[in-house]
Formats: C-alpha cells, sequence, structure tokens
C-alpha cells in the first residue's frame, strides 16, 4: 500500500480541514500543492484528478475523492483508531451528518458569495451579510444544548466549521461578539484540535494572497 496523495493548498479553508484530520490520524500522505490562486487547480493534470478544478483531493491508492466532508469521513473510517471524531452510534453520527449537510449547503457557499467580491475590493451585498448573520445566528444555536458543534465530543463537524468561521474576523472583518457561544466554542477549538494554528496560519496566507489582487476601485 502506497502512500495517500494529498492535493491541497493553505489558503483553501477545506483543504486544511483534511490537512488537520491527517494530522490527527498520524496518516502518512505525500502532499502535492496547488497553486489555487493562480489557477493550479484548472490546470490539465489537475483536472483529471478532480474534474471540478478544486482543492482538496485525496488518492488513496487509486481511490480518488474529493469534497472535504466526504474525504473526512473516509479518513477516519478507515484510518481512526476509534471513532471519538466520527462517531459509529447512529443518533451521534446523524447528528454529525446534518452538521456537516449545513456546513456544505449553507455556511460554505454564504462564504463564497462573500469572499468573492472582497478578492476585487467590491462592496459585499447587504443581503449576504445578512444571511451570515443568520447561519452564525444557527451555529449559536447549534451550541445551545452543546459544547460541541454536534454534541457533547468534538468531531468532525468541529473542525470543518472551525476552518470557515476562524476567518470570518481576519478576513471579512465580520464580528464575531454578537454570538458568545461561538466565540467560546472557538476558543476551545484552538485548544482542543491539535495544529490549530494551520488555521490562522492559512487565514493569514490568504490574507496576503487577496491584497494582492488589483481591486476594481
Ligand atoms: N465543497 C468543496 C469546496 C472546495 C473549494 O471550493 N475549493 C476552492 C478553494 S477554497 C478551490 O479549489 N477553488 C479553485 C477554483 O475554483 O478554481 C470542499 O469542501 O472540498
Amino acid at each position: 500500500m502506497g502512500k495517500i496523495k494529498f492535493y491541497w493548498s493553505i489558503v483553501s479553508p477545506p483543504s486544511r480541514v483534511v490537512k488537520l484530520v491527517l494530522d490527527i490520524l498520524k496518516i502518512p500522505a505525500d502532499e502535492v500543492e496547488i497553486d489555487v490562486m493562480n489557477g493550479g487547480s484548472r490546470s490539465p493534470e489537475y483536472l483529471k484528478v478532480n474534474p471540478e478544478g478544486k482543492v482538496p483531493a485525496i488518492d488513496d491508492n487509486g481511490l480518488i475523492l474529493t469534497e472535504s466532508r466526504a474525504i473526512i469521513q473516509y479518513l477516519v473510517e478507515k484510518y481512526g483508531k476509534d471513532d471519538s471524531l466520527y462517531p459509529r452510534d447512529l443518533a451521534a453520527r446523524a447528528l454529525v451528518h446534518s452538521r456537516l449537510y449545513f456546513d456544505n449547503g449553507s455556511l460554505w457557499p454564504l462564504l463564497h458569495e462573500v469572499y468573492g467580491p472582497l478578492f476585487y475590493g467590491e462592496e459585499v451585498n447587504p443581503d449576504s451579510v445578512k444571511r451570515v448573520q443568520e447561519n452564525m445566528q444557527s451555529v449559536e444555536g447549534f451550541l445551545q444544548k452543546n459544547k460541541w458543534i454536534a454534541g457533547p465530543n468534538l468531531t468532525i463537524a468541529d473542525i470543518s466549521f472551525a476552518c470557515i468561521i476562524a476567518g470570518l474576523q481576519p478576513l471579512f472583518d465580520f464580528d464575531i461578539s454578537p454570538y458568545p457561544k461561538t466565540v467560546a466554542w472557538l476558543k476551545e477549538c484552538s485548544k482542543s484540535i491539535p495544529n490549530y494554528k494551520l488555521i490562522e496560519e492559512g487565514d493569514r496566507v490568504l490574507k496576503i494572497e487577496m491584497d494582492k489582487i488589483p481591486k476594481k476601485s
């Protein structure tokens, strides 16, 4: 069995999710850095790996997987020593899935909608900002009953959410202080997710790359 090939970029939050899970599970991987800011994910070579032209992706001995959330589920299921990050209990796992669907279906596309104009120095649509606030209110609701996003323990849902939510303030100047449970949860993530500094480093590098893009106004 050869090593997993991991296609990623530190500027990409979903890539960081996979990198963190690989690190937590101590899975050796051959990393291939893709220069997403300069069209690297659209190269003919990379499109053979992911026809969608996006990072992250893994190649586990011929099994090519894209979509960060599907990848981390697979990694924990296949390589995890226990099920703590991705519980096997039906109800607990259903809650993890529910949160990841919210993350992929609402939170992440919305963030794309906000970052798009920011890349080019354009005004962010106030409707998008309002929907970010609504989404953050939902996250606050998830944290009403539980310390973590999908129950009493840290799971892959926390890692995925953290990689998105941590960037709101530094990249988009979005004030998260009106969401105290989320602020407290993010602090816990910074203490409990091994190598959490990768998230901050990724946002720092992404900000530098965003600032380099010529602005329209
Ligand atoms: N739903 C995907 C999103 C992947 C995604 O949007 N990747 C972006 C970087 S954050 C990308 O590769 N963009 C390059 C492009 O579209 O050319 C996941 O979670 O893996």
